[in-house]
C-alpha cells in the first residue's frame, strides 16, 4: 500500500497532540508516535478519536513506512538529550533528503550542531520555535523555522497552514535562516516575554502597593489598556486573572505565592547577550527579578529588619498616575523590543544569518505569548527601513517615547520615593538615557583601567585605533598591556 502520511510527529504530550490535531484540521495526514508507545493508542482513542487521517505507529519502522518521501518527522519532545536520542534512533531508517524537525525549545547551539551533523550525512534538519502553548498549538501557533534551507519548501505549506494568522490573514510562520536561527529567534521571543511579564507585574505592584487599588479596580484598568496601544495577549490574560475569584469570592491572584519559576530561556537570552556584548538589560533584569522573588524566606526575614521610606502613601491624582504607569509601560516595552532586535542583529552577524526583522515581527504578531498590536508597528518600522539600526530611531517609536517620557520618569521617581521596586521600568529608562548620551563616563573607566592595569585608552583628540598609556603615578613603567578589550 502506498504511504499516505504527510508528516510524522513524535511526542504525544500537550504540544505534540495539539499540533497533530491542528495539522489534521488543515487536511494533512499525520502519523503519531511516542517513546512510551501505549500513549499512541490512548491518543487515538481519546483526542484523535474518529479521525481517519491521524495514523498511529507503534514502532519507528512502522512510522517511517507510513510516510511519503521525502519523509518529514517532527519531534515535540523534551529539549536536550531526548532530541539527540531520537535522532540516533531515526537515522538508520531514513534516506538521503529526508528531514527531521525539532519543534521543542532547544538551545540554539544544539541546533547549530545537529544541523551540521545531519547535513553531513545527507539529511535535512529544521530547528523551529513553536510558541503559543497548548492553545496556540491547537488553534495556530507562531512557528519560527530555521536549519537546512532546502528543507523549507518541504514544510512551508503545512507549517504556514498550521500557524496562526495576523489580523489581515498573513501566516505567523516564515523561514528565519540557517542552522540555529529559528531557535535563536524563539529564544529571544521567550526572553522578551520575560520582560513583558515583569513590566506588567511592576505596573500591578505600583497600582496595588503605591495607589492601594483593588484587584477589581486593576481589572478595569487592564481592560482599558487592552483597547489601546498596549492591546496584547499578556495584558488580556492579566485583565482576566485580576477578575478571577477563588472559591471564597476573593481574588485568586492574591492567594498565589510570590515566587516565580523559570525554565531557562530567559537565562539563555541573557547569557547570549553577554556573550555578544549586547546590553539586553530588560530581559536580564526580568530574569533577576524572578530570582529575587524565589528568595521568599530571606525577603520575609529582611522585611522585618530593613526599613524603607516612612510615608508610603501616594499624593496626587491616582487617575493621572495610572495613565503615567500606562505610558511608562509602553515606553519600557519599546526599549525592550529595541534591545531584543539589537541582540538578533548582533547574533545574525556572529552566526552568519540573514535575518528578516520585519518577518520576525510578523511571526510574533499572532499565535505566540507576546502577540500584540504593537508588533504591527515594529513590522512597519522594518518594512520602511530594513536596515534600521535601532527601533528607538524609528520615527513612530521615537515620537511615542517622546510623548511618554515625562510620565515614565515620574513613575520611576515615584516608585523610588514610595520604595516600591520597579527594576525593569528603571533599567529601561537607564538604558534609554545611556543610549541617547553622546558621552558616557567610560572615559574615567578607561583611565582607571589604564591606571591599575596599563590597559591603554583612546583619546578624543586622536583618530580611533591609536592607543595610549600614561604612567599615572610616576612609579609604574611605560609598558602597556597587550589586550585592549572594552
Ligand atoms: P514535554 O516537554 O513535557 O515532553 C514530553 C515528551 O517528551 C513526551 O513525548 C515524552 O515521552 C518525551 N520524552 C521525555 Br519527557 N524524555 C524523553 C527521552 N529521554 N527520550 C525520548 N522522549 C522523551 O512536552 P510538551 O510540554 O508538549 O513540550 C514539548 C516541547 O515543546 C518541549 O521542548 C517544550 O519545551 C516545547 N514547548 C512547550 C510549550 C508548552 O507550553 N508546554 C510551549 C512551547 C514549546 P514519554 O511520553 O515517553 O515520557
Amino acid at each position: 500500500m502506498e504511504p499516505t502520511g504527510d508528516l510524522a510527529l513524535i511526542g504525544l504530550a500537550v504540544m505534540g497532540q495539539n499540533l497533530i490535531l491542528n495539522m489534521n484540521d488543515k487536511g494533512y495526514t499525520v502519523v503519531a508516535y511516542n517513546r512510551t508507545v501505549s500513549k499512541v493508542d490512548e491518543f487515538l482513542n481519546d483526542a484523535a478519536k474518529g479521525r481517519k487521517t491521524i495514523l498511529g505507529a507503534h514502532s519507528i519502522e512502522e512510522m517511517v513506512r507510513m510516510l511519503k518521501k521525502p519523509r518529514k518527522i517532527m519531534l515535540m519532545v523534551k529539549a536536550g538529550k531526548a532530541v539527540d536520542d531520537f535522532i540516533e534512533l531515526l537515522l538508520p531508517h531514513l534516506e538521503s533528503g529526508d528531514c527531521i524537525i525539532d519543534g521543542g525549545n532547544s538551545h540554539f547551539p544544539d541546533t547549530i550542531r545537529r544541523t551540521k551533523y545531519l547535513e553531513s550525512k545527507g539529511f535535512l534538519y529544521i530547528g523551529t520555535g513553536v510558541s503559543g502553548g497548548e492553545e496556540g498549538a491547537r488553534r495556530g501557533p507562531s512557528i519560527m523555522p530555521g536549519g537546512s534551507p532546502k528543507a523549507w519548501p518541504l514544510v512551508k505549506d503545512i507549517f504556514q497552514a498550521t500557524s496562526a494568522k495576523t489580523p489581515d490573514g498573513a501566516p505567523c510562520c516564515e523561514w528565519v535562516g540557517e542552522n540555529g536561527a529559528g531557535h535563536y529567534v524563539k529564544m529571544t521571543h521567550n526572553g522578551i516575554e520575560y520582560g513583558d511579564m515583569q513590566l506588567i507585574c511592576e505596573a500591578y505592584q505600583l497600582m496595588k502597593e503605591g495607589l492601594g487599588m483593588t484587584a477589581g479596580q486593576m481589572h478595569t484598568v487592564f481592560s482599558e489598556w487592552n483597547k489601546g496601544e498596549l492591546d496584547s495577549y499578556l495584558i488580556e490574560i492579566t485583565r482576566d486573572i485580576l477578575a478571577f475569584k477563588d472559591a471564597d469570592g476573593q481574588p485568586l491572584v492574591e492567594k498565589i505565592l510570590d515566587t516565580a519559576g523559570q525554565k531557562g530561556t530567559g537565562k539563555w537570552t541573557s547569557v547570549s547577550s553577554l556573550d555578544l556584548g549586547m546590553p539586553v538589560t530588560l530581559i536580564a533584569e526580568a530574569v533577576y527579578a524572578r530570582c529575587v522573588s524565589a528568595m521568599k524566606e530571606e525577603r520575609v526575614n529582611a522585611s522585618k529588619i530593613l526599613k524603607g521610606p516612612k510615608a508610603k502613601e501616594f499624593k496626587g491624582s491616582k487617575t493621572e498616575f495610572v495613565e503615567d504607569i500606562r505610558q511608562a509601560l509602553l515606553a519600557s516595552k519599546i526599549v525592550s523590543y529595541a534591545q531584543g532586535f539589537m541582540l538578533m542583529r548582533e547574533a545574525a552577524r556572529e552566526y552568519g544569518w540573514k535575518l528578516n526583522y520585519g518577518a520576525i515581527a510578523l511571526m510574533w504578531r499572532g499565535g505566540c505569548i507576546i502577540r500584540s498590536a504593537f508588533l504591527g508597528k515594529i513590522k512597519e518600522a522594518f518594512d520602511t527601513n530594513p536596515d534600521l539600526s535601532n527601533l528607538l530611531l524609528d520615527k513612530y517609536f521615537e515620537s511615542v517615547i517622546g510623548t511618554c517620557q515625562a510620565s515614565w520618569r515620574k513613575v520611576v521617581m515615584t516608585a523610588v520615593e514610595l520604595g516600591v521596586p520597579v527594576p525593569v521600568f528603571s533599567t529601561a529608562l537607564a538604558f534609554f538615557d545611556s543610549y541617547r548620551s553622546a558621552r558616557l563616563p567610560a572615559n574615567l573607566l578607561q583611565a582607571q583601567r589604564d591606571y591599575f592595569g596599563a590597559h591603554t585608552y583612546e583619546r578624543v583628540d586622536k583618530p580611533r585605533g591609536q592607543f595610549f598609556h600614561t604612567n599615572w603615578t610616576g612609579t609604574g613603567g611605560s609598558v602597556s598591556s597587550s589586550t585592549y578589550t572594552a
